[in-house]
């Protein structure tokens, strides 16, 4: 299943978007590209939820606040619920209020923030911000992951782990479980 992903679908959405940046493609072709990526994730989705077993953590998962990109945070969502986590997806354009009050709510142990506009990455560091001026920081991790980001943004903002891809997300996650907040195994994109 991962195969299919990483060696067919994810390079398909890489061509595209060298396209879109070569300008032969336009928002419409985007948009196409996009939903068949969507609709493929919704069948494949049950059969890596259905990896899991027990609850290994209960995670919040949302694109941050100005960015509309939701096709690489599904699929962390997914491969996140297929490594066992509980997952609340509070979506795209999430607000920094937003992932505090559902992290107050849910208990969360780990927060995890999405980005794919370079636009966008400030809303990270304010969602973190947000966490930690609600007085959250202590209990709940953040991890960080998107295109536009590298581990070193990610150690500047204040963020606990990166996760390269969607892979990489699920070890982080695990790492962040296991209570380290440093030195996260290769290919975790960290250390
Ligand atoms: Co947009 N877009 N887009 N777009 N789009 C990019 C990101 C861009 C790189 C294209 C380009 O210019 N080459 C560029 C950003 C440039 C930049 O800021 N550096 C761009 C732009 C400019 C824009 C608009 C501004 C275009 C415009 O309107 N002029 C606009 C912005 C809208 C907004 O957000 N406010 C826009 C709009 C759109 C569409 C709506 C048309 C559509 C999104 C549809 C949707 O998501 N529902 C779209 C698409 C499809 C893309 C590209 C082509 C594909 C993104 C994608 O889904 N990739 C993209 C170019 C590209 O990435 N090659 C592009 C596949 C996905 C599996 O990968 O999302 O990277 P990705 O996720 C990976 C990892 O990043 C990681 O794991 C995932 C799986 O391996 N990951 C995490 C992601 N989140 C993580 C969280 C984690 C851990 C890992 O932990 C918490």
């Amino acid at each position: 299943m991962m195969q299919m992903l990483s060696t067919y679908m994810i390079p398909a959405m890489d061509e595209v978007g060298k396209r879109f940046a070569r300008q032969e493609y336009f928002i419409p072709e985007m948009l196409v590209a996009a939903r068949a990526m969507k609709s493929t994730l919704e069948l494949v989705r049950p059969l890596l939820a259905a990896r899991g077993a027990q609850s290994a953590g209960r995670v919040i998962i949302g694109t941050v606040k100005g960015d509309l990109h939701d096709i690489g945070k599904n699929l962390v969502a997914s491969m996140l619920e297929g490594g066992g986590f509980e997952v609340l997806d509070l979506g795209i354009d999430v607000p920094p209020e937003k992932f505090v009050s559902a992290a107050e709510r849910s208990n969360a142990d780990i927060v995890c923030l999405s980005a794919l506009l370079t636009a966008t990455l400030p809303a990270m560091e304010s969602a973190i911000e947000a966490l930690g001026k609600a007085g959250l920081r202590a209990k709940v991790k953040v991890m960080v992951g998107g295109a536009p980001l590298t581990q070193k943004y990610a150690d500047q903002i204040g963020a606990d782990g990166y996760g390269r891809d969607a892979t990489a997300a699920v070890s982080v996650a695990r790492h962040l479980m296991s209570g380290a907040s440093e030195g996260v195994p290769a290919p975790g994109g960290a250390a």
